[in-house]
This record gives structure tokens, C-alpha cells and sequence, in this order.
């Protein structure tokens, strides 16, 4: 049975943490919002009664389930499809660290839209221009220098234990995303920080990612996602 997911469909957005776990397990899903009237279904769907409603996509239709919030789909798949450890330790550890990349993907997004996600950049760039100094000088460093620092502690190349999890595959979207809207503080940052960049590689090596990047199913980073490159906002 193949799963429905369901995001808006001209974005990587939080859809692509979702859509590198189930690429990397070669696990077959319906990216439904992307066909024909797609979008329109999507949005009809949020409107829909239910028992268990999402506020906002993504979310993943398994069988009877609608299972929403990015890192609660991801717990999903980790169970089901060995995409993360199965004792609780583990499992909660990993569900942790995606819980902390969460954080910092809304950190990131608030750099270009610091007042409100209703008003267009251009409405805030002066305030966001404070926000993206904070990022890249200190909260960047934090978060990035955690992840590092918990590579280097597991030290097997992976977050936890000795194979990949969903959050591996999750933090090489974070180092891409950074390198395409960032790239003058990445470089600085990515020299503080060479598990991340380790870690990056290999996960892009991985055949099923490796793929999916080659193919068209992979969208580009635009100025439309979460992870938007605006020059202003970026510096060594
Ligand atoms: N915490 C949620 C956030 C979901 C979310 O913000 N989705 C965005 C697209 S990436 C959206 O469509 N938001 C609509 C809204 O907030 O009104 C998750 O991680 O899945």
C-alpha cells in the first residue's frame, strides 16, 4: 500500500524531510498535491471534518490514519520502516533530535519573516535583516555546533547508533537549505562544523537519495520555501 502525502506541491518545504525518509526506504508514496488539481484537493482536505484535523500540511495518509506534524510522520515511518531505533531510548532520542532540527527549520524561516508569514518579505526587510545577523552570528553556531557535537560524541557518522535514521536525512536538508540561502556564513560555519559537512556527503551518497536528487521529483530551493537565499541577508 502506498502512502498518500499530502503538501503543497511547488515547494520542498517541511514536505522534504518527509519525502527524504520515504525516498531513502524506498518506500512507495503518492505525492498527491502534485497532480492535476492537486493543490485545490489539498486545500479542501485541511477544510474537512475530522476526528483528527491537521493544521497544516504535511501530513501523511496511512490507511486509516491522517498522521500530521512533520516530526510526528516521521515517528510514524522510523517505527514502521527501520528508518530509526526500535528500543524506546533510541527511538526517543531520535524523535528528540528531530524535534530540535523542527525548532531551528522555523528559526530559519523566521530570518526572512520575522514580523509575520502573512506579509510579504519586502514588508520586513529591515527587521529581518536584525533576525538574519542573530542567525547566522549566534544561533547557527548553537545549532549547528550541537548537531557537530553529537556526531562527534556517537561517533559512527550517524546521529545515533551505528545506521542512518530520519534525522540524518533531515540534517543533510539542513545543510543544503543553509548552503543554498547562506552561502557566504556556511562557509565560515561549515569549517566549525566538519561532521555536519561529513554527514552531508554521506547521506547524498546513499542510492536512494542520490537518486531522488538526480531526479525531478526533487524540487529546486526557491524564494518561496523555508530556506530562501536573499544576499542581504547573508555575510562571511
Ligand atoms: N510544525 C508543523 C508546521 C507545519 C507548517 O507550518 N506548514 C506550513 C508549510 S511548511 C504551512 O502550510 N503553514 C500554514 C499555516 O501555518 O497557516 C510541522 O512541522 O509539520
Amino acid at each position: 500500500m502506498a502512502y498518500d502525502l499530502w503538501y503543497w506541491p511547488t515547494i520542498q518545504g517541511r514536505g522534504e524531510y518527509v519525502r527524504l525518509a520515504l525516498e531513502d526506504a524506498d518506500i512507495p508514496y503518492n505525492d498527491c498535491a502534485r497532480n492535476d488539481g492537486g493543490e485545490d484537493k489539498l486545500v479542501k482536505l485541511l477544510k474537512k471534518p475530522s476526528d483528527t484535523p491537521s493544521f497544516a500540511p504535511p501530513f501523511l495518509i496511512a490507511g486509516k490514519k491522517t498522521i500530521g506534524q512533520t516530526a510526528n510522520i516521521l515517528l510514524f515511518l522510523g517505527e514502521k520502516h527501520a528508518l530509526a531505533p526500535k528500543g524506546d531510548a533510541g527511538r526517543l532520542w531520535v524523535h528528540q533530535l528531530q524535534l530540535t532540527i523542527a525548532d531551528l527549520v522555523a528559526e530559519i524561516h523566521d530570518s526572512h519573516h520575522p514580523v509575520a508569514s502573512n506579509l510579504y518579505y519586502e514588508d520586513q526587510k529591515d527587521e529581518a535583516a536584525r533576525r538574519a545577523k542573530d542567525l547566522r552570528e549566534n544561533r547557527l553556531p548553537k545549532f549547528l555546533g550541537y548537531f557537530n557535537d553529537v556526531l562527534k560524541r556517537n561517533g559512527s557518522g550517524w546521529l545515533h547508533g551505528k545506521s542512518r535514521s530520519y534525522a540524518d536525512l533531515s540534517l543533510f536538508q539542513i545543510v543544503e537549505g543553509l548552503r543554498y540561502a547562506f552561502p557566504r556564513a556556511m562557509k565560515t560555519l561549515e569549517r566549525k562544523t566538519p561532521q555536519l559537512t561529513k554527514l552531508r556527503d554521506r547521506v547524498a551518497e546513499r542510492p536512494g537519495i542520490a537518486a531522488y536528487l538526480k531526479s525531478e521529483r526533487r524540487l529546486a530551493f526557491t524564494r518561496e520555501g523555508i530556506f530562501r537565499h536573499y544576499p542581504e541577508l547573508d555575510a562571511d
